[in-house]
């Protein structure tokens, strides 16, 4: 099915705009409390727009009798494989030596969790972060020694960067401009992913190439658990994306979560957590191009995004359809 007939537009009451892939409208708002009365079955929210195929490999694999960790693996390894998306996965933009390092987490809502940081070579960390949780006693591995555990399982080693991504690097070599706080569509677009089965229990994944021209070992926020990523069924849970730096420093994805806990709106929670960045570190709001977004969700089915400047979509596949949503923004 092609996207145009599968997002169906306009029906979120006025609230949120629905976009497609091309039209982002800007500054329109999204009141997660306007959208249509959830009919219970499975809700994927994730970060971005990586097309409709995304949340309906989530959809599928739960529909096939798949966990909910399958699901949200199965979902953001589509991203994790497309050369396309330079931001994710094989195809990501590389650090300022020219490596591709990947950071990826996933995590269920019993608190079940694996990471993998500065991964080299593995075109699906995220398939790496569930062998961590599920075959070790760890949370979280790091550069050669996940790369080491990855190819112990089987995984192939493969060069990341492709012919389109070297000659964007090469091309930012002639300035070798280092602009960390500026996260724009050429820089950023992690996918941070959650999915909900309709009876409340819930699971997430976050996979990112992380910033481009990076500083060679820099870990961001998105395999962080905590920060890219928290999931707890009893609550709801939540990601993020944007400069990693600013979400780590609030522990972004767990205060949202908490947050949503003493019974703030995901909505409300993912504002509260954009104003604690900007509170503690002025300095980022003082930066024109700075960038920070969460998503959230409750385990009834209410969603919430925001991000701190103007641009963040966000798609949502609730009750059979999925929307490419414009998130609200802090930064009016
Ligand atoms: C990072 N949060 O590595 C990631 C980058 C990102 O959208 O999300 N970009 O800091």
């Amino acid at each position: 099915m092609k996207r145009r007939t599968f997002i169906k537009s306009a029906s979120l009451a006025g609230a949120a705009t629905v976009i497609g892939t091309k039209a982002l409208s800007e500054g329109s708002k999204v009141l997660a409390g306007a959208a249509p009365a959830w009919q219970g079955g499975p809700v994927v929210l994730s970060t971005w727009d990586f097309g409709q195929e995304v949340p309906q490999a989530a959809v599928e694999a739960l529909a096939k009798g798949g966990s909910l960790i399958d699901a949200v693996e199965s979902a953001v390894m589509i991203p994790e494989a497309d050369p396309k998306v330079t931001s994710v996965g094989y195809g990501g933009y590389p650090d300022r030596e020219g490596h591709v390092t990947l950071d990826s987490c996933i995590m269920d809502g019993n608190g079940n969790c694996g990471s993998v940081v500065f991964l080299e070579h593995i075109k699906h960390p995220i398939s790496v972060a569930r062998l961590v949780m599920e075959k070790t006693q760890h949370v979280m591995l790091a550069g050669d020694g996940a790369l080491q555990f990855a190819l112990e399982h089987g995984f192939k080693k493969e060069n990341l960067l492709t012919k389109e991504a070297e000659a964007a690097y090469k091309e930012w070599l002639k300035t070798s401009k280092y602009m960390p706080a500026v996260i724009d569509k050429s820089n950023h677009d992690t996918i941070g992913l959650l999915a909900m089965d309709g009876k409340g229990a819930m699971a997430g994944a976050c996979t990112t190439s992380g910033m481009a021209w990076k500083i060679r070992g820099r870990v961001g926020d998105s395999p962080i658990i905590g920060a890219g990523l928290y999931v707890d069924s009893d609550v709801g849970g939540a990601t993020a994306t944007g400069l990693g730096e600013a979400v780590i420093k609030v522990a972004g994805s767990f205060l949202i979560v908490e947050l949503m806990r003493n019974g703030k709106s995901p909505q409300e929670a993912c504002k509260i957590a954009l104003e604690r960045i900007v509170h503690k570190q002025p300095h980022y709001a003082a930066d024109k191009g700075f960038l920070a977004g969460f998503v959230a969700m409750n385990k009834d089915g209410e969603v919430g995004a925001m991000s701190y400047g103007r641009g963040l979509q966000y798609t949502l596949h609730k009750d059979g359809v999925t929307r490419v949503i414009a998130a609200d923004f802090l930064a009016k």
